[in-house]
């Protein structure tokens, strides 16, 4: 079992990836030490770039990845997207927002975004993808899973809110699961 950097304070994060890949050889690890990093790109690649540099300074391990994801909402143009954590102060409140700015939208379209990015000690990066997962907005929360936006995402391959899948369902069809398996494949190639 070999260990990779998770360049991440979103402890849902960590356990997401870890259940992706409980089949493979790695364990994902929060970063030791001090970890602020600056995400001041208007992309998801490039804000999870800032996160793997940042983590990359102090990581004991060969390979750091970084994961910046969000909701892109296509009747509001693509919000929230890379401000989704920043939308508004809780999730309650996110979730509460976004309720409010859809609430005459018939437009419900929307999508998952997971951006991942492997770099090595150096802060080089070594492998870089983004993958969405698709659905639209519910008019109300609903299930008790996931985190974040999860209650209101209707999610479209599986004909269910995504927080009324199972933590093992979700790591089947997520953004994330498809993004982190990208990283795999990579990693049973290169490592
Ligand atoms: P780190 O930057 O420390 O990784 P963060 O939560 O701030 O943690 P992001 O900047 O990538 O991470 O913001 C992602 C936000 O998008 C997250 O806080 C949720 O609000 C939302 N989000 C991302 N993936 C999600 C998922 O699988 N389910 C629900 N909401 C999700």
């Amino acid at each position: 079992m070999y260990q990779i950097t998770l360049a991440t304070s979103n402890k849902h994060k960590v356990d997401e990836i870890n259940l992706i890949a409980k089949d493979y050889d790695v364990e994902f690890v929060l970063p030791v030490g001090e970890f602020d990093p600056v995400e001041d790109s208007d992309n998801f690649i490039g804000n999870a770039y800032c996160k793997a540099k940042c983590a990359s300074l102090n990581a004991s391990t060969d390979y750091v990845l970084a994961d910046d994801s969000g909701l892109c909402v296509q009747a509001l143009k693509g919000a929230p997207g890379i401000y989704s954590a920043r939308y508004a102060k809780s999730a309650d409140e996110r979730i509460k927002k976004l309720l409010f700015n859809m609430k005459d939208k018939k437009d419900r379209n929307a999508e998952f975004v997971c951006a991942m990015v492997v770099v090595n000690k150096k802060g080089e990066i070594l492998f870089k993808t983004e993958q969405t997962c698709e659905g639209s907005i519910m008019y109300e929360p609903k299930g008790k899973g996931g985190f974040g936006y999860d209650p209101i995402f209707f999610v479209k391959s599986e004909n269910k809110g995504m927080a009324e899948l199972t933590d093992l369902e979700k790591s089947k069809i997520s953004h994330r699961a498809k993004a982190l398996n990208c990283v795999l494949n990579w990693l049973k190639e290169n490592k």
